[in-house]
């Protein structure tokens, strides 16, 4: 067959600090190939819906994938969806990826016919088992495990047994010096691990996986990051280096092969106090920024996110990042009941670290635990807003007064590392990366005003919506069975412990 894998494009964050290849659609195209299709993929982080319908129209592909890991992308999709079906009627179109899992009924209900089905899970074993199923007979694909059409879904998706056995399609996608992260430009995308063994409440990234963690070999990781050409790498893990073991073994591996690259990772700050060591040895090998999911900045907050740690932890793992000499990258979650002092209060501390300080909305997810604990009290349902930029749920402030300190907030933290002080601050990085023809990270620097604006955030909420995102089928949960949300049964009931306290 010839089949199409289509990324949706990017949302406001990467529009100013990043854009990064889509790993997940590249190993789904791998495994395709594997199984003898020929497969394309085309990524609208980088290309417009015109190139879409050209490849459409010129290619005529007999499937089309879509890949859905951000809620906030459910429209777009479904809009080229019904596009597709209106052009080739015949073209038979899936979605996956993650937050396709968590809504696969609402997606098929509305897409209305223009998506056949939905891959629940990871989707390297089950699309090529889907199209295999597909070219026999289109009528009973909802019996396959991980899968959901009209007609019903199958059972949980099994996880696979190892990571190894297949490695992303990195060729099959054009402009690939358009992926970026800050100075990393370009930069490529690794993953070392899969999963997560805590279970923050605002997270689906532990439910997605069954709470279970797995590793790729340090053979795999070190003959796949051998291939890759930029000299930036991001790791895409949701939390390195849990296993200090793993972390030297696939060092040891890179060394020894004498690879060099600059490298992104994001952990938490008790896995960077416990296992600092490794992350000495990948400072060696080039570690360059770091990412720590701080969260908030206090301990009852923390509490509440069930991150299972405590500031004091947090405050450490900033003393050890610092020592290590990375650049380190922190998150607070803004939550809806903030007002004016809480955000000054904010900015009061983040202007007092040396260290870049993002600010995302707290968001309920499908998926996460608070998704059931406080979707009822919805401000929004517009899929389009869910992407932690915006407020989906009721303010404390006037939606506007609340956007104003959010930007503001925002304006104050990105002045410490965007704009003239950052070009003063890496102007021999951005010189050498011009006279590469690299323009992301220079053009990043002054992009900020025109991205993130209160007007324009408080007007989103106003835009015509045709999608809107369904609540859950319950009233309000006080407590929540974790194994519900699970898109993969973990092959043992018992999660893995995650340490931490
Ligand atoms: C790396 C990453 C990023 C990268 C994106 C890289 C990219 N271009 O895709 C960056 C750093 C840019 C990023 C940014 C954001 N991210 Co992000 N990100 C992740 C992370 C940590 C890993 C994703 C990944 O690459 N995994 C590895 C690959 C191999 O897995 P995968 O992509 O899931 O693909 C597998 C399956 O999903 C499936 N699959 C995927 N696509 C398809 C398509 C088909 C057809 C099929 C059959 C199967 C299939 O098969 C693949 C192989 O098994 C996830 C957390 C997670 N654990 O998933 C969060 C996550 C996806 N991000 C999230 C969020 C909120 C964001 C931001 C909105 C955050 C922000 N601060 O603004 C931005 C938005 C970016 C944008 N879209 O423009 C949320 C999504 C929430 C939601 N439900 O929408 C997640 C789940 C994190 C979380 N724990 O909450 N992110
Ligand atoms: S540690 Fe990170 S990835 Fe794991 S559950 Fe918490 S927020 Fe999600």
């Amino acid at each position: 067959m010839r089949v199409l894998l289509v990324h949706p494009s990017g949302l406001m964050y990467s529009r100013i600090f990043l854009r990064l290849e889509p790993l997940g659609l590249e190993l789904v195209a791998r495994a395709l190939q594997q199984a003898g299709h020929d497969v394309r993929l085309l990524d609208l982080q980088t290309r417009g819906p015109d190139d879409y319908l050209r490849l459409l129209d010129g290619w005529c592909p007999d499937a089309v994938g879509f890949s859905l890991n951000y809620l906030a992308n459910v429209p777009e999709v479904l809009e080229l969806a019904e596009a597709t079906k209106r052009r080739a009627p015949g073209c038979f179109v899936f979605a996956g990826g993650h937050s396709a899992s968590f809504i696969a009924r609402e997606l098929l209900a509305h897409a209305g016919g223009a998506i056949d089905c939905v891959v629940r899970g990871e989707g390297e074993r089950t699309a090529p088992q889907l199209l295999a199923a597909a070219a026999r007979d289109r009528s009973a694909l909802h019996a396959l495990p991980g899968v959901s059409t009209p007609a019903g879904e199958g059972p949980a998706p099994a996880l696979l047994a190892s990571l190894d056995e297949v490695l992303p399609a990195r060729e099959l996608l054009a402009r690939r010096r358009a992926y970026f992260i800050g100075v990393l430009d370009p930069c490529a995308s690794i993953e070392l691990t899969r999963g997560c063994p805590w279970d923050c409440v605002f997270c689906s990234g532990w439910t997605f996986y069954g709470r279970s963690y797995r590793k790729v070999s340090p053979a795999r990781a070190a003959e796949d990051l051998a291939s890759v050409r930029e000299p930036g790498v991001f790791i895409v893990d949701d939390v390195a280096f849990v296993d200090a073991d793993h972390g030297h073994a696939v060092a040891a591996e890179i060394d020894r092969r004498r690879i060099r690259k600059r490298y992104y990772l994001e952990t938490r700050g008790d896995v960077l106090v416990r296992n600092q060591e490794v992350f000495r040895y990948w400072k060696r090998l080039g570690l360059e920024y770091m990412f720590i999911g701080l969260e908030a900045i206090d301990d009852a907050d923390l509490r509440s996110l069930r991150k299972r740690t405590t500031l004091g932890k947090s405050f450490e793992a900033l003393e050890v990042a610092r020592s290590l000499g990375v650049t380190v990258a922190v998150n607070v979650i803004a939550d809806a009941s903030w007002d004016e002092r809480r955000f000054a209060a904010v900015r009061e501390w983040a202007l007092a670290v040396p260290e870049i300080v993002h600010l995302t909305v707290a968001t309920p997810y499908p998926g996460t635990e608070t998704w059931h604990t406080e979707a009822r009290q919805l401000a929004t349902r517009d899929y389009r807003l869910f992407d932690v930029q915006h407020a989906v749920v009721p303010t404390r402030l006037p939606l506007a007064r609340f956007y104003e300190e959010l930007v503001r907030t925002q304006q104050v933290l990105a002045r410490k590392h965007l704009g003239w002080a950052a070009l003063r601050a890496t102007a021999g990085i951005s010189a050498r990366l011009l006279a590469r023809g690299q323009t992301n990270f220079v053009r990043m620097l002054w992009r900020f005003n025109g991205v993130y604006d209160p007007a324009a955030l408080r007007a989103d909420h106003a835009a015509p919506c045709r999608f809107e995102l369904r609540l859950p089928e319950h009233p309000p949960l006080e407590r929540v069975d974790p194994a519900r949300l699970y898109v993969h049964q973990p092959a043992s009931g018992a999660p893995p412990p995650a340490g931490g306290g």
